[in-house]
């Protein structure tokens, strides 16, 4: 049996490429041999935040990655252009497909084509205050997209593990500190879609005895973090400001409080979840929580600028329900994973200021007309 990459030898079933070789071709280079023993991952929500992260990590780990992307009237692969490998290449290991998590068909296509070892599903209509805009939407990409991916592998029989992007924010209005055990409270239709997708997830391991675990993480930022949510939307501004490009900051609701870690910590734990064993749930977090106001003031210190100058509140970025408190007990994770965040929220502010004014240097240099103006509407 190969190696997997977790340093677990995976189960025959789980290696496909392997299942179907030919017993008696002895004559394998130990090269082929080799590749064809890699592990093979699929990934829906490739292109997004996370999705980029975890393509970088599991190459890096050796496997094939093959990303789901969904058809666009322009090029949406900016987060993944650097580890773009051109298909003719020998040797590529990162492909793209178009699907959709609307389409079970393309869905099920993939899986009997492909026949992964590991499926990450990051796929989401991920943006909260959008979710109230566009709900029926929402819930298609985020609920049912959950129950065609699993539904589209019991009926291709494909034997993989499988991941589902489970969300802090179905806790809700529940107080902290939130875990495994906490009761969902929901308070938006996003939130209430990823309630679906949980327990779906759940439901089809304990009937079905599918290989499904469920990764409830906070929130987790980055550089490569969308440019509306509250974060990307403050570090984005302070390089703004700070280069004399922007004169005001709106925001909404300051007083909200998160629990907010470094995206590439918790991808390590998603991929950690799929080497267990047994499939389960986890809550992902630092068990530290911050207020929008604190993230505002640190960011703009970390340029020299005081806050209270720019920014003002604006009542069109509040929501319908406000989710008040999010912080996480991650001590499940900590025992079983052995997951532990490495940056600290002070490392993560600076990390991401810092790569927003990197950005606008970089920008400037190739003249004012290659700035993007700041993403106001959500
Ligand atoms: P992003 O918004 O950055 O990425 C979302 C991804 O989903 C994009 O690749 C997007 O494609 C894709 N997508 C959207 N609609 C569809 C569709 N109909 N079919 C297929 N793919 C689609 O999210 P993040 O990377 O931040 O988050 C990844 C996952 O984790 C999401 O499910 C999110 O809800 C969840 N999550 C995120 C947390 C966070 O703090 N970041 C915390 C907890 C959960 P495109 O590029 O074309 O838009
Ligand atoms: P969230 O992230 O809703 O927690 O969902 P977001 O950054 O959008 O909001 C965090 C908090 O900041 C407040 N806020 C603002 N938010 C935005 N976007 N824009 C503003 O101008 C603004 N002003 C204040 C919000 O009201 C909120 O309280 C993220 C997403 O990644 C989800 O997909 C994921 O599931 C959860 O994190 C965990």
């Amino acid at each position: 049996m190969a190696a997997r990459p977790g340093g677990r030898r995976c189960l025959a079933l789980r290696c496909p490429r392997e299942r179907e070789a030919d017993p008696r071709s002895n004559s394998q280079s130990p090269i082929q041999a080799k590749i064809n023993s890699m592990p093979r991952a699929l990934i829906t929500g490739c292109t997004g935040q996370d999705g980029s992260y975890l393509t970088e990590f599991l190459l890096a780990k050796g496997y094939d990655v093959h990303g789901l992307k969904r058809r666009a009237s322009s090029l949406n692969t900016d987060r993944l252009d650097h580890i773009y490998q051109d298909v003719h290449e020998a040797g590529a290991r990162f492909f793209l497909h178009y699907a959709d998590l609307t389409d079970g068909s393309s869905l099920a296509t993939l899986l009997y084509d492909l026949r992964p070892d590991e499926i990450y599903n990051l796929g989401a209509q991920s943006h909260v205050k959008v979710s109230f805009e566009i709900p029926e939407y929402t819930a298609d990409v985020v609920a049912c997209g959950t129950l065609r991916l699993l539904e589209a592998m019991r009926r291709t029989g494909v034997q993989c593990h499988f991941y589902q992007a489970s969300s802090s924010e179905m806790f809700g209005s529940t107080p902290p500190p939130q875990d495994e055990a906490t009761p969902f409270h929901p308070r938006s239709p996003y939130a209430c879609a990823k309630v679906f997708g949980h327990n779906i997830t759940v439901n089809y391991r304990e009937s079905y005895g599918l290989h499904a675990s469920s990764g409830i993480l906070f929130n987790h930022e980055s550089p490569r973090r969308g440019e509306t949510f509250v974060t990307r939307k403050i570090t984005r501004a302070v390089a703004h400001i700070k280069h004399g490009l922007q004169h005001k900051l709106y925001l909404g609701n300051l007083e909200a409080r998160r629990d907010w870690g470094y995206a590439p910590d918790y991808i390590r734990a998603m991929w950690l979840m799929l080497q267990q064993e047994t499939a389960g749930d986890f809550a992902i977090g630092t068990g530290e929580a911050h207020t929008v106001r604190e993230f505002v003031e640190l960011a703009f210190a970390h340029a020299g600028l005081d806050w209270k100058d720019y920014v003002e509140v604006d009542a069109r970025y509040f929501r319908p329900a406000e989710v008040d408190f999010l912080c996480a007990n991650p001590s499940h994770a900590r025992r079983v994973l052995g997951w532990e965040p490495t940056v600290t929220f002070q490392e993560l502010v600076r990390i991401m200021v810092d790569a927003d004014c990197a950005e606008v240097d970089r920008q400037l240099a190739g003249g004012i007309s290659a700035v993007r103006p700041e993403a106001a509407h959500v």
